[in-house]
């Protein structure tokens, strides 16, 4: 698992518009649509959900410490598709004292393992993880169009890559699924509609829809694309080369920390709603 650093963020709020019309243009919907198609939601029911929101985010100085700028981007996200967040003025457990104080529905907090959004009237939860693989696994069925019967590659089979199986499997696609650890790789191996790969080549020659879940660089090169690839990259640093990005940069969906956080917001309001998640 990857550790954002403050380099990895720091035009992340500055830059939302632009990214949300990016992602339209490669999707044919923004931040909140994608959340929406990630959680099994309509844009307007999301909406609606997201409207009666009151989140506070919670610094966490524990382990390695605090991220900076990494709250207040959070908190950025969540504002931009619609919720009311604030960041807690203090940290870990006077900082959850401060949110319950303020009134708040929903707690965001991050530390080294793990980073969850949770609803405190239903206790549910929603873990970055999982929503990333989803949101990611969303925006990649939304771009290309319909993934029923085709085939999507997935490199890295961690909780985002292994989301994004189970998400594109929900859809009718099937799954050539490729990661370098053995042991993570045959968790899968009896999944019906996975396959697995030998290598990396073998994954991507499979297909051209890609959905790039490792923390390696260069698991995508110029090599494996073409016009018709479309790449959904989640994976810390980014998998995809940089001559790879260069030319075909507008058919990839990347971003560190957008559709992640969206798509925890709309996953979680999805489960205290009572939706399962497919
Ligand atoms: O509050 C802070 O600023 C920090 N405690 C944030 C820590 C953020 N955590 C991470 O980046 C970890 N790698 C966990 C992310 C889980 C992603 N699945």
């Amino acid at each position: 698992m990857s550790r954002l650093t403050p380099q990895d963020i720091e035009h992340v709020k500055a830059m939302l518009k632009k990214h949300d019309e990016e992602l339209r243009a490669q999707t044919g919907t923004g931040l909140l649509g994608i959340a929406a198609e990630a959680a099994g939601l309509s844009e307007s029911q999301l909406a609606a959900m997201v409207a009666e929101t009151r989140i506070g985010v919670v610094p966490l100085t524990t382990g390695l410490g605090i991220i900076s700028g990494f709250s207040d981007t959070v908190q950025a996200i969540l504002s931009f598709v619609g919720a009311d967040a604030f960041v807690t003025a203090a940290t870990d457990v006077a900082g959850i004292n401060e949110a319950m104080a303020a009134g708040v529905k929903q707690i965001f907090m991050a530390d080294d393992l793990t980073c969850s959004l949770m609803d405190l009237q239903t206790r549910c939860t929603a873990d970055n993880g999982i929503a990333t693989g989803r949101g990611f696994g969303a925006a990649l069925a939304l771009a290309a169009k319909d993934i029923k019967g085709k085939k999507v590659v997935v490199l890295g089979a961690g909780p985002v890559g292994r989301s994004a199986v189970y998400f594109f499997l929900s859809k009718g696609a099937e799954v050539v699924l490729y990661d370098k650890n053995p042991v993570c790789l045959a968790r899968m191996k009896d999944v019906p509609g996975v396959t697995l790969a030998a290598d990396g080549s073998e994954a991507l020659a499979a297909g051209n829809l890609y959905f790039e879940a490792t923390t390696a660089r260069d698991t995508i090169t110029m090599a494996d694309m073409s016009e018709d690839t479309i790449a959904s990259a989640p994976g810390i640093p980014l998998g995809i080369s940089d001559d790879a990005m260069k030319k075909y940069g507008q058919q990839v969906i990347q971003d560190p920390l957008e559709l992640g956080v969206a798509s925890m917001l709309s996953c979680l309001l999805a489960k205290a709603a009572g939706k399962a998640l497919k």
